[in-house]
Formats: structure tokens, C-alpha cells, sequence
């Protein structure tokens, strides 16, 4: 391969990493300190999504591929109503900034209100742009990372006016209807975060990712943000023997425990979220799965201060279900957002695909509903557009598809509860420990000696069918 191949190839490869955090095609990538320059004004005549009328609820009779045929907002399921069940919220990230470059194409999407920069102009009519999109769409929440919003100056003093000022415009579009489900610092795609931000080998990238986060909480909470996440994009390692794994955690712990010092200094009342992921970009994440991140926060003694973000595209990559992960995060009472997305069963990365399974839906609402609800979090559409999917509209079909999807696994939640026997078959499989020794044994108090003297009382025990074909039957018949 020539010299000019290989530097394409890298190039290319970097393309995939960030496709979903570039701008569309621009002469001045977002977060490289670039001047940009746009066409100097955010004005934009008339709307951005027109033709696109507000989504409404139709029902399942429905052929409106603009309207929701399972996602009724108002209508109260299991005493709360969907709209509170599931707190929908658009991803800046993808839904404005994403691009549809792959590691061998370059971006698809040239949305009407783009002009190829990544200028403040720009940044404010893409704001603008968003409240509309989820007013249309009948969406209460939006998440962000500040580096989608805002480009950077040339100083950190300069991106930070630069945020404000995209900020301000955000605070006032909010208004009373809208709210921020939370935001987050971009700690990944500026060379500088090669090695990491707070895992990083030098000290000067953990003191400048300090700097982005304690100005990413400021502007979190002067959105009104419910949460704040910290997606660890780059704490990892490509390789133990480069890395001091034991000097790397304790890194992150002192900066987890730095940031919710600021947290409370400021009076952020948020709830802080740590993302897993197991891999991708690095070989290895530090915030692995559920029960790593819930190890790491115990170590650490920051029990209390944080739960999970569990995004079910992450959990497949992590070899459990998405389910496993929600009930991992329940069982430990660290269950609180979810990302609601999806993988591929043939791409093992993740393609952040809207998730339009019902069954998988109806088992993230499972666990959902077992912790009555994740407010303050919600669901956040971590999720993009293929990129051969080009239209406006589309961007509207794919969320409506993402919100009856949920909106269906909720329903299906109810049928269930309702029917009463997949809960009564999990009970009957438990209920010898409903008796008197059984109760002994869930207090701590059967030592062995006891459980010797009933062991030859009994006898050789009788063990039931699982009943897994059953369980099966009654899930499914739910759908
Ligand atoms: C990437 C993550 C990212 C976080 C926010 O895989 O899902 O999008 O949700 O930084
Ligand atoms: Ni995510
Ligand atoms: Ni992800």
C-alpha cells in the first residue's frame, strides 16, 4: 500500500469512530480549535421540518407513517401515565450532528438548514432547529454534549463563551416545556484524549478534561439538567503492557470524586450517570459492564453519588442482554437512564440503531416498571439514522418508530401484570424458601449444623421443572 492509502485508510478509520459526533459536511471539524466561519447569521426563514406536521397518537389502525399508533402520551398505564413511564428525549449528537460517513464513505446527510460550517451561526440555527424537531415530535427532553452544541475558540476561555452563548439560545427555546435530560462533556474525539481524559498518562489532558467538565456541570445545571453522564469514550487501555491499570482507576475515582465535590458546590441537584461500555473505541473500558461500574463505585465509596445509564446496545457488547444489565443495575439501585438503542446481531460494534423489537422493548420495560419508573431519568434515543437514509422525514419516522416501540413494551408490561402468571410462576419457583427454614436461611440465621440436620431429615430433595418453555409461552403471548 502507498504512503497516500494507508493515510487515507487512518483517516477513514477515524471517520467511523466519530461519524456520529462530526458535523455534516464541514470545512471545520467540530472540536479541533479551527476558526470557522458560516454565513454569520442563525436566521432561517420560516420552519425547519415544514410539511412535517405535530405527531400525534392515531392508534394501531393507523397507516399515517407521521403519526403514533402505540405511543398515546396522556394515557395512564399501570397508574402513571406513558409519558411519565417513559420520558423520551432526542439525542443532539445524532439527530443534528450526525452525518452518515462510514469507515468508507464519506457523510450522506445535507439537511436543508446546513451550510457546511461549524460556525456559532450555525450552532444556534441547529438549536433551533432541535426545539422544533421535538415539539413536532411531542418529546419532552433533550440530551447534548457540549462539544455538539457550541465549536470550540481558540482558548478554553473562547469555547466557553462560545458555549454560553449557544447555551442562552438553548435556555430560552426551552422555556417552560422543554427540559434537559442531561448533558455531557465530549472527552473523546480531540487528539488530545488519545490516551484518555481522566485515565490519561499526562497530567496536563486529566487537568484540561477537569476544565471541560466542571464547565459542561455549570451549563448542565443552568439548563435545569435532571442528570449529568460521564461516558468514559476513551478510559481504557489498547494494551496492559503500556498501562498502570491500578494508577488509571484511582485516577478516575479522583476525578468521579472531584466532580462531585463541583457538583455540590454549585448546587447541582442532577443525578451523575456513569455509561458502561466494554469496548469501542478502546480495546478495554474501564467501565465495562453494570456490575464493573457498580464494583468500581463501591471501591471507590461513591455509592450514592452515582447511577448507571444502561444503553442496550453497549450491553450486547458486553455478551449480557440488555435486560441483564437493567436488572443488575435495579438489584444494586443504580438503575437510571436508559439509552435506547440496539445493535446489530451480524455488526459486532455499535451502530446505535433505533430499537424496533417488541420483545426486547417489553423487557426493558419489565425492569423498568419493577423499579416504579427511572425519573429523573428517561429514555434518551441514543440512536441514529442508516446512513442511506437521507430524508427530513425520516428523522421523524425513525423516533416515531423508537417511541411506539417503547410505548408497545409498556403496554405489554401491563398485559402481563395483569395476567398474573409469569410473576406467580417465578414465585412458585421460589416458594420453598417461603417456609420456616427457608426464612431462616434469607435472614443469616442457618448455619450449616442446621441445614446437615435437615439435609438428613429430607432426604434426597425433589427438584421441579424450570419451566422455561412455560415462561416462554406467557411472554410471548403478551406481544
Ligand atoms: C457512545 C455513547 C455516547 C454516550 C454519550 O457509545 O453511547 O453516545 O451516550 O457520550
Ligand atoms: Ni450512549
Ligand atoms: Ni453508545
Amino acid at each position: 500500500m502507498k504512503c497516500a492509502e494507508i493515510l487515507l485508510l487512518l483517516l477513514c478509520l477515524e471517520v467511523v469512530r466519530f461519524s456520529a459526533f462530526a458535523s455534516p459536511p464541514s470545512t471545520c471539524p467540530a472540536d479541533l480549535g479551527k476558526e470557522c466561519s458560516g454565513s454569520g447569521s442563525d436566521e432561517w426563514e420560516g420552519e425547519f421540518f415544514p410539511g412535517i406536521p405535530t405527531i400525534k397518537y392515531e392508534g394501531p389502525s393507523s397507516k399515517n407513517h407521521l403519526a403514533f399508533k402505540w405511543y398515546n402520551a396522556e394515557e395512564e398505564i399501570l397508574g402513571k401515565k406513558m409519558k411519565d413511564w417513559l420520558r423520551f428525549s432526542v439525542a443532539f449528537w445524532h439527530t443534528f450532528r450526525g452525518s452518515g460517513a462510514d469507515p468508507f464513505g464519506a457523510p450522506t446527510k445535507f439537511w436543508p438548514w446546513e451550510d457546511g460550517t461549524n460556525s456559532l451561526a450555525m450552532a444556534k440555527r441547529r438549536m433551533r432547529a432541535n426545539f422544533e424537531f421535538i415539539e413536532k415530535l411531542g418529546v419532552g427532553f433533550w440530551c447534548f454534549h457540549d462539544k455538539d452544541i457550541a465549536p470550540d475558540g481558540k482558548t478554553i476561555e473562547e469555547t466557553n463563551a462560545n458555549l454560553d452563548e449557544v447555551v442562552a439560545l438553548a435556555k430560552e427555546l426551552q422555556g417552560s416545556k422543554f427540559q434537559l435530560l442531561w448533558g455531557t462533556a465530549q472527552l473523546f474525539l480531540h487528539p488530545r484524549y488519545m490516551h484518555g481524559a481522566a485515565t490519561s498518562s499526562e497530567v496536563g489532558v486529566y487537568a484540561y478534561a477537569a476544565a471541560q467538565v466542571k464547565k459542561a456541570l455549570e451549563v448542565t445545571h443552568y439548563l435545569g439538567g435532571q442528570n449529568y453522564v460521564f461516558w468514559g469514550g476513551r478510559e481504557g487501555y489498547q494494551t496492559l503492557l503500556n498501562t498502570d491499570m491500578e494508577r488509571e482507576l484511582n485516577h478516575l475515582a479522583r476525578f468521579f470524586e472531584a466532580a462531585v465535590a463541583y457538583k455540590k458546590k454549585i448546587g447541582f441537584k442532577g443525578t451523575l450517570l456513569i455509561e458502561p461500555k466494554p469496548q469501542e473505541p478502546t480495546k478495554h473500558q474501564y467501565d465495562w459492564d453494570a456490575a464493573t461500574a457498580a464494583n468500581f463505585l463501591r471501591k471507590y465509596g461513591l455509592v450514592g453519588e452515582f447511577k448507571l445509564n444502561i444503553e442496550c446496545n453497549h450491553a450486547t457488547l458486553s455478551g449480557h442482554s440488555c435486560h441483564h444489565e437493567l436488572e443488575t443495575a435495579r438489584i444494586n439501585g443504580l438503575l437510571g437512564n436508559v439509552d435506547a438503542n440496539t445493535g446489530d446481531p451480524q455488526i459486532g460494534w455499535d451502530t446505535d440503531q433505533f430499537l424496533t423489537d417488541i420483545g426486547e422493548a417489553t423487557l426493558v420495560m419489565l425492569s423498568v416498571v419493577r423499579n416504579g419508573g427511572i425519573a429523573p431519568g428517561g429514555f434518551n434515543f441514543d440512536a441514529k439514522l442508516r446512513r442511506e437514509s437521507t430524508d427530513v422525514e425520516d428523522l421523524f419516522i425513525a423516533h416515531i418508530t423508537g417511541m411506539d416501540t417503547m410505548a408497545r413494551g409498556l403496554r405489554n408490561v401491563a398485559k402481563l401484570i395483569e395476567d398474573g402468571s409469569l410473576p406467580d410462576l417465578v414465585r412458585k419457583r421460589y416458594e420453598s424458601f417461603d417456609t420456616e427454614i427457608g426464612a431462616l436461611i434469607e435472614a443469616g440465621k442457618a448455619d450449616f449444623e442446621l441445614l446437615e440436620k435437615k439435609a438428613l431429615e429430607w432426604g434426597e430433595p425433589k427438584v421441579a421443572s424450570g419451566k422455561q418453555e412455560l415462561a416462554e409461552m406467557i411472554f410471548q403471548s403478551a406481544l
